[in-house]
């Protein structure tokens, strides 16, 4: 019998989908990218990924972006990425992969993936959400916590830049794996991480993974990428998701005029994630260091 797509989400910790970018959403999402991309290279929009740094905070040391923060944020304008996030497609994909109801989805993050224009750049290995200085016993526990949660990359050029190690999600590394990944730098040759594969994406496919497999990127100068990059929960995470998602800065979400850009559907999202928000005490911290 041919695995479902949940089950092989569980058992590879990824899963590639493709046709979720329909014609009616495609147009759209292609010129407000461009615009987005235009003005995060120009300066003019702060939020972005700065290369040089792998995770947040990203600061503003450098001029060169890896990415594209926020790309709701109503001051950037461009209604077509919450269309796009609330559709009814990605919606299903989504509630398929996390054994829940439309009525559970929490909004979350949503960022954009471009290729930096001056230095090539990598990411090293990672989890997103567990050190890679902790212990075989302490991954151990944190992979056994189901995070009620699903990240997702969508190709609106082709993609190779992400690499993956199927079942890791599910596992400690091993010594030779450990190895690869204890340090803050880098990889040279990321197919020399045993079990690794490069994930290549064709317009318009999507990769859903667990953001706790263990994963690293690179990004070349000379590669055009524009590559929707997003996460979606659910309410029974709860407090364990919310350092890794509420670490990008999510305040501008209960602003009101933010709820005005969403359909009916998106509201109740976005009241989810408002509650979680407003559940927490004080300041999450953030999962991993630069
Ligand atoms: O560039 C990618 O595809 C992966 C990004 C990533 O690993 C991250 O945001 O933690």
């Amino acid at each position: 019998m041919t695995p479902s797509l949940k089950e092989k989400y569980d058992e590879q910790g990824f899963v590639a989908v493709p046709g979720l970018v329909p014609p009616e959403h495609l147009e759209a999402l292609e010129a407000a990218c461009e615009r987005v991309i235009a003005r995060t290279r120009s300066g003019e929009w702060p939020h972005r990924r700065t290369v040089g740094r792998q995770f947040p905070p990203y600061g503003d040391g450098d001029p060169d972006s890896w990415g594209v923060q926020h790309v709701m944020h109503p001051d950037l304008g461009e209604p077509a990425f919450a269309r796009w996030y609330t559709s009814d497609a990605l919606v299903h994909v989504v509630t398929e992969l996390l054994g829940c109801q439309e009525d559970d989805l929490q909004m979350e993050l949503f960022n954009l993936l471009i290729n930096p224009t001056s230095n090539s750049f990598a990411l090293r290995w990672h989890r997103d959400d567990v050190r890679e200085n902790a212990s075989e016993e302490e991954e151990r526990e944190a992979l056994s916590i189901w995070h009620h949660g699903t990240q997702w990359n969508t190709a609106l050029r082709t993609d190779s830049c992400l690499y993956v190690v199927p079942g890791s999600h599910k596992t400690p590394r091993t010594p030779e794996q450990r190895a690869h990944s204890s340090t803050l730098d880098p990889p040279k040759d990321p197919l020399a991480m045993p079990g690794a594969i490069q994930v290549t994406l064709q317009l318009g496919e999507t990769v859903f993974y667990n953001n706790n497999i263990l994963h690293c990127a690179t990004y070349s100068a000379k590669e055009p990428r524009i590559t929707l990059h997003a996460c979606m929960g659910e309410v029974r995470g709860g407090s364990a998701r919310a350092r890794n998602i509420l670490q990008h800065g999510l305040q501008w979400m209960k602003e009101a005029r933010f709820a005005e850009t969403l359909d009916a559907r998106g509201k109740k999202m976005l009241e989810r994630i408002v509650r979680l928000q407003e559940s927490v005490n004080g300041d999450v911290g953030y999962s991993l260091d630069n």
